[in-house]
């Protein structure tokens, strides 16, 4: 039985909150929900988020309406690494009745987050977390990855999605060609409907060697690169910000083009010839059932239809 991947304790309060665990249809899970109170403005309540294995997590935040003109104040929440680094902070206020926090794609180890109010009024503010997790299997990135030595490995064929936290945040991806081959890179990410270059996307040697790169555009969905032969090796990928930074979650697939011979290859399985590997059906994105519909659509793709 796998250990549970978080824990959470209450600091600096007496009661240690019991964290109920809600499993949900995905693989998102609740891992915990506080409802908690700050009671003048020098309070300050701090959890600990300790994860056991890395993941992505958000968490809502919920808090009674109040329509009162002072309810300008509200609430500071900051999300803090093991380090005392600051990598979150929200100021929230009571006018509405709470928000959705950005996703974090986090390594295992202990974070902080703390609660406090704005100092300019005293008052009761009650609130509740809840905070979601899913499990990183490979399709996170885990930061630090700001240097190409600290890359996150990546495979072929398999998409990973990440974030630019900051305007100088840069995450670097390694992959290995076990052969000679060609690649498409493909950039995805929500459409902001804003005019501008938001990432800038470079495929490079371990030399440093450019083999490619391109910029994604904030009212677009995103952007594929040119085709790049790459021989067998180790190669890298750098995100960084373009000339405008924004803090929304992209995804990064490193795709080998099929070529006709793996297009003869499905028209085999397809025959009744051979099988297919599951290495095989992987990288030509077949199920294991490989019906005439999926190989045809492949096929066209092969050919460029
Ligand atoms: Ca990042
Ligand atoms: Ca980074």
């Amino acid at each position: 039985m796998k250990k549970r991947v978080i824990s959470v304790i209450v600091m600096l309060v007496v009661l240690i909150t019991t964290i109920p665990f809600v499993a949900l249809a995905s693989s998102e899970e609740v891992i915990f929900t506080i409802t908690d109170n700050l009671t003048n403005s020098d309070n300050l309540k701090s959890y600990e988020i300790t994860l056991d294995n890395p993941g992505r997590i958000y968490f809502d935040f919920t808090n009674p309406a109040n329509t009162s003109w002072m309810a300008a104040n509200g609430w500071r929440i900051h999300l803090f690494d093991s380090n005392e680094n600051q990598f979150y902070f929200y100021e929230h206020n009571t006018r509405t009745t709470g928000f959705t926090s950005r996703n974090f794609f986090l390594d295992s180890g202990t974070y902080k987050l703390t609660v406090r109010n704005i100092p300019m009024w005293l008052t009761d503010f009650s609130y509740s977390i809840t905070c979601y997790y899913e499990e990183n299997i490979g399709q996170f990135e885990i930061e630090p990855n700001d240097l190409p030595n600290a890359a996150n490995k990546i495979s072929l064929n398999k998409p990973i999605t990440g974030n630019l936290y900051f305007n100088n945040d840069v995450d670097w991806f390694e992959f290995i060609a076990p052969y000679d081959v060609r690649v498409v890179l493909d950039f995805s990410h929500a459409n902001l409907q804003e005019n501008s270059d938001f990432w800038q996307i470079s495929l490079l040697g371990t030399d440093g060697s450019a083999f490619t790169n391109f910029s994604s555009n904030g009212n677009t969905h995103g952007r594929r690169s040119n085709e790049v032969e790459l021989k067998a090796g180790t190669y890298r990928v750098k995100v960084q910000s373009g000339r405008i930074w924004r803090h929304a979650p992209y995804t990064l697939t490193v795709s080998e083009v099929l070529t006709t011979a793996d297009a003869l290859n499905i028209l085999r399985h397809v025959a009744g010839i051979i099988q297919l590997t599951s290495e095989q059906r992987a990288k030509y994105g077949l199920s294991d059932e490989v019906t005439s519909g999926h190989a045809l659509s492949v096929l066209r793709s092969v050919a460029g239809l």
